[in-house]
């Protein structure tokens, strides 16, 4: 390359490197195939190296799992991908043709007053949090801000409880839905499907009859700095953003970062990797959170939700092992009947697959769901994998699928607020206000 050809490259890339710390030039994003268990089990033991960065996994032999991979580490991969036999195809040559395209969409997308709620484009945390901040302020009677704790990089965590009020009868408190989302930083849809249940039920006098008996504690965006990060830089990025002292791969999964079997499958103690789970349990600000506040609302919480994307999935304990909780059988019921809802919405008709988190999915230790019905106390608990709708790429939702998507997961919500209401207010209620004879 002539003299003045290599230094306009060189300008133009460090003007993109200035104007964006990171980029996806070069990566590739690779579909992977297991035809049988042994490669099947090679790809979860690859899953745990730094290096792959698994978007899809596949739930049967001979389905494509997505792997997007970085410039430097595509001919290693490919040589061991190779060796073991594992067939292969790069799907999208240059990653960041893509996230140009997603940035530029996003970049358009209409203005919002700042307290206002949207679900025609994707929000930012501080909107999110300005946004339950207008509520608290319009509506004290119903609405209570806390302070849920604050992130790695300081963000300020908000929950919002949403209430009527304490119980009038002192032998039967409100039994609490917990909800968050957002622990994977690139699950997007997930916070919108938080926010719109708190738009629901504050804003529309509808849904008044949803709080008198039942109380609700709401997050959306329980890992505030990931996600930003997100917006700003790597898209695809899934973890928190904590520093560790003896690596320079940053963020712990979250979801594998509870004191509940911690690493006992699943989960990885590679810092680079995308499933690493800490350097111990609850090393991370944003799950001591959770602990914190499960721990200072002691008992309170009878149904445990969290927000993940994507597949179609609503599924329970257990996750750290193939095994089944007692109380499957609730689990199950309830679940169903959910996913019978979120279908007969009529919105992008999805079919949800109702399981164990193990079972349905894959083993995974360190997950919240399953510290919230082992330690937390919480019986009931799910993990809701929300829908990709038509987008083509992993975790890219469009943004004119938010409402669809929120709206047939609200007429699931409806249906675990029947459940619950019955079970821990309406049938404890009529026991202890009808004397027995
Ligand atoms: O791996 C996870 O943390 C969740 N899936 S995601 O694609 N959103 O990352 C699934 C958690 C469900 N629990 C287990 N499979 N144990
Ligand atoms: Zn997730």
């Amino acid at each position: 390359m002539p003299m003045r050809a290599s230094v306009v490259v060189l300008c133009a890339s460090l003007l993109i490197n200035w104007t964006n710390g990171f980029s996806y030039e070069g990566y590739k994003l690779y579909e992977i195939v297991a035809n049988d268990i042994i490669e099947m089990k090679y790809l979860r033991e690859l899953e745990k190296q730094a290096g792959l960065n698994f978007l899809k996994e596949a739930y049967s032999l001979g389905e494509p799992n997505e792997v997007v991979v970085a410039p430097q580490y595509q001919k290693e991969i490919e040589k061991i991908l190779k060796s073991i036999g594992l067939k292969y195809k790069i799907v999208v040559e240059n990653v960041e043709e893509i996230m140009e395209a997603e940035r530029r969409t996003f970049s358009l997308r209409p203005f919002m007053g700042l307290g206002d709620v949207t679900f025609r484009s994707f929000m930012f945390h501080h909107e999110m949090n300005a946004y339950l901040r207008r509520l608290a302020g319009q509506y004290p009677e119903i609405t209570k801000l806390e302070h849920f704790g604050t992130s790695f990089e300081g963000r300020d965590m908000l929950l919002i409880r949403v209430s009527s009020g304490p119980s009038s009868n002192p032998d039967v408190p409100k039994p609490t839905i917990f909800i968050d989302a957002g622990i994977h930083a690139r699950e997007w849809i997930a916070p919108p499907a938080a926010l719109y249940i708190i738009h629901q039920l504050v804003e529309n006098p509808a849904n008044a009859a949803l709080y008198q008996n039942v109380d609700w504690a709401i997050i959306p965006c329980l890992n505030p700095d990931g996600y930003q990060y997100t917006q700003d830089e790597e898209r695809w990025w899934r973890k928190t953003r904590s520093v560790l002292p003896n690596s320079d791969c940053r963020g712990t999964d979250g979801n594998r970062n509870f004191d509940y079997y911690w690493m006992h499958a699943g989960a990885s103690s590679t810092p680079c990797a995308e499933t690493y789970a800490g350097p111990q349990a609850f090393s991370e600000p944003e799950t001591v959170a959770l602990k914190d506040w499960f721990f200072t609302n002691n008992g309170t919480v009878k149904l445990y939700l969290t927000f993940h994307s994507f597949g179609n999935l609503l599924l329970y304990p257990w996750g750290y092992d193939r095994i089944v909780p007692d109380d499957v059988g609730d689990l199950k019921y309830l679940g169903d009947l959910v996913a019978e809802a979120i279908y007969n919405a009529n919105k992008l008709n999805s079919v949800y697959m109702v399981d164990t988190s193990a079972l349905g999915l894959y083993e995974a230790a360190g997950t919240s769901a399953d510290w919230a019905k082992a330690v937390g106390g919480s019986a009931l608990s799910y993990t809701i994998e929300l829908p990709l709708g038509s987008a083509r790429y992993a975790f890219l939702n469009l943004a004119s699928e938010i409402l669809p998507i929120v709206q047939e997961t609200w007429a699931g919500i409806e249906v675990f607020h029947s459940f619950i209401e019955e079970r821990f207010w309406t049938n404890l209620t009529i026991t202890t206000t009808t004397p027995s004879s």
